[in-house]
């Protein structure tokens, strides 16, 4: 057995999931480890008849939940909470096994896991509509808040649990059952997610049977999600070219979608800025998570006198980042999850280079001690202008610099890509910082100050717009997405006084 394997299996173990992590089918999905790409379990697809029986009985679910209070269905999230915190070492383990994590990234992921419940409990009793004055005398207006209906979330590799508890915390507490169909790059994790759902279910008492149904499948089990007219809510993370697929499908059949798709990060550095934390903020967001986050930060827009200055730090701060297992103390840039991701990160940086990018580092190492993993230096590919590759979202740690003279320009390039997730400016100009911030300053749906691009906290709304595809999860009031809202007019008088004055008398 491999050393992935070895650690993997004791973990699958403790979650009970062991057999269902050694399927035998031909079409078993494959789940290896980026550490050494070795296989570390087979997870079964489901067949599409189980995957519309499930979906049916979440639906059946939902006619049940529907009607629980919602302090009562907080309960539930409150007890899966525990179990998260319970398991978080073994969990965190498991993601940096499935992914290729560090240690401290797969821990932080459980953690936001756990403040999404957390959260989602203190929501649970605050599902609040607003009462709005009539026009009318006698009349009352106010707005309630509903469970809307089963929830299907599509998530990726990169935050194989993460983003499914984000979805589930709410919509669970909102009073919908959750149909998840994880990355079949990481059926581990999710098997593992399920089993401590379904523990937190038993101690609950009487959940409703099917309130939480995971899909292992691939692409054809995504879609029986996407097209059932039984899903209320498709909530899909990944690319761009899937949320293109995915939209519109759900919308032929009038279905809500909440789509968090790629981001194409941009850090300014500003004349004023404190260089100290500018770099470490930007190698945590560039080179951290191995590039693969959704957040990372790709662009660097550097004032022209800081520029040279700049690279220098960043470069140095890159020779000194330990690449390498990510399960030992001290590594802080894991592996690319597999080759393809590998070869399109070497396409885009032979790309950059074919339109007078000046590449540093985004080599191959340890292939010797790792044939069968993807090990690189993270990049930063100094450009001349703004390219179509820099406008492109390539999943892996490279980072380009452009320059920029007058403030303006900066704004202007930082919104000029296709993609607007997430931004962050270093400066300490109140004018700068307040412009970069207000309606004109960035375009996306993360605007930070001095601070990375990465890492958001759960109490905020995460998403973003124009490619990004306009989806808003986690804290705020991102619940929203997740209940229908319903606008009831009650006349306690004794008369019948039309709206808008009309007059209507038989
Ligand atoms: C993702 O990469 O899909 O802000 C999500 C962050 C994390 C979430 C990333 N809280 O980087």
């Amino acid at each position: 057995m491999t050393r992935s394997a070895q650690l993997a299996t004791p973990l699958l173990e403790r979650f009970g999931v062991l057999a269902q992590a050694r399927a035998t089918a031909a079409d078993a999905l494959r789940a290896t480890s980026p550490i050494d790409g070795a296989e570390i379990g087979r997870v079964a697809p489901v067949t599409p008849e189980q995957a519309a029986e499930r979906i049916q009985r979440a639906r059946a679910a939902f006619l049940a939940w529907r009607t629980v209070p919602a302090p009562r269905r907080g309960e539930l999230v409150r007890l899966l909470g525990e179990e998260l915190r319970a398991a978080k070492d073994d969990l965190g383990a498991l993601v940096s096994i499935e992914t290729g994590k560090i240690r401290s990234e797969g821990l932080g992921e459980v953690q936001e896991m756990i403040d999404i419940c957390d959260f989602a409990v203190g929501l649970s009793r605050q599902l609040y509509g607003l009462t709005i004055a009539s026009e009318r005398p006698g009349h009352r207006m106010m707005e309630s808040w509903h469970p809307l209906g089963v929830v299907g979330v599509i998530s990726a590799f990169n935050f194989p649990v993460a983003v499914w508890s984000w979805n589930a915390a709410l919509a669970l507490v909102c009073g919908n059952p959750v149909v998840w169909k994880p990355s079949e790059k990481t059926p581990l994790t999710a098997l593992a997610v399920q089993a401590l759902f379904e523990r937190a279910a038993a101690r609950f008492g009487d959940a409703p049977e099917g309130l939480s149904q995971l899909l292992p499948g691939g692409r054809e089990v995504g879609e029986l999600l996407v097209d059932s007219p039984e899903v209320a809510l498709v909530s899909a993370t990944g690319s761009t070219r899937m949320g293109r697929e995915v939209g519109p499908r759900v919308a032929r059949r009038f279905g809500r979608v909440l789509l968090e798709l790629g981001g194409n990060n941009a850090v300014i550095v500003a004349p004023t800025a404190d260089l100290d934390l500018a770099v470490r903020g930007i190698v945590f967001a560039a080179a951290g998570t191995a590039g693969q986050r959704c957040t990372t930060t790709r662009r660097l827009i550097v004032h022209r006198s800081l520029a040279d200055t700049l690279m220098q730090r960043l470069q140095a701060a890159y020779a000194r980042l330990p690449v390498g297992d990510p399960l030992e103390d001290g590594t802080l840039v894991g592996p690319l999850v597999d080759q393809a991701a590998f070869d399109a990160m070497q396409a885009a940086l032979r790309a950059a280079e074919a339109q007078g990018g000046q590449v540093s580092g985004g080599e191959r190492v340890l292939a010797q001690q790792y044939p069968d993993a993807w090990y690189v230096r993270p990049a930063i590919v100094r450009m001349p202008r703004q390219t179509d590759t820099v406008r492109q979202e390539t999943f892996a740690p490279i980072l380009y610099v452009l320059e920029y003279e007058h403030f303006e320009d900066a704004i202007a390039l930082q919104n000029d890509v296709p993609q607007g997730l997430s931004s962050a400016i270093f400066s300490n100009d109140v004018r700068e910082t307040e412009a970069f911030l207000a309606a004109d300053g960035s375009d996306c749906g993360i605007a930070n100050v001095n601070i990375g691009t990465s890492g958001a906290e759960i109490g905020g709304a995460f998403g973003g717009d124009k490619e990004t595809g306009g989806g808003r999860e986690s804290g705020s009031d991102a619940w929203k997405a997740y209940m229908r809202r319903a606008t009831n007019t009650i006349n306690y008088s004794r008369e019948l006084p039309l709206a808008q004055g009309v007059r209507f008398e038989v």
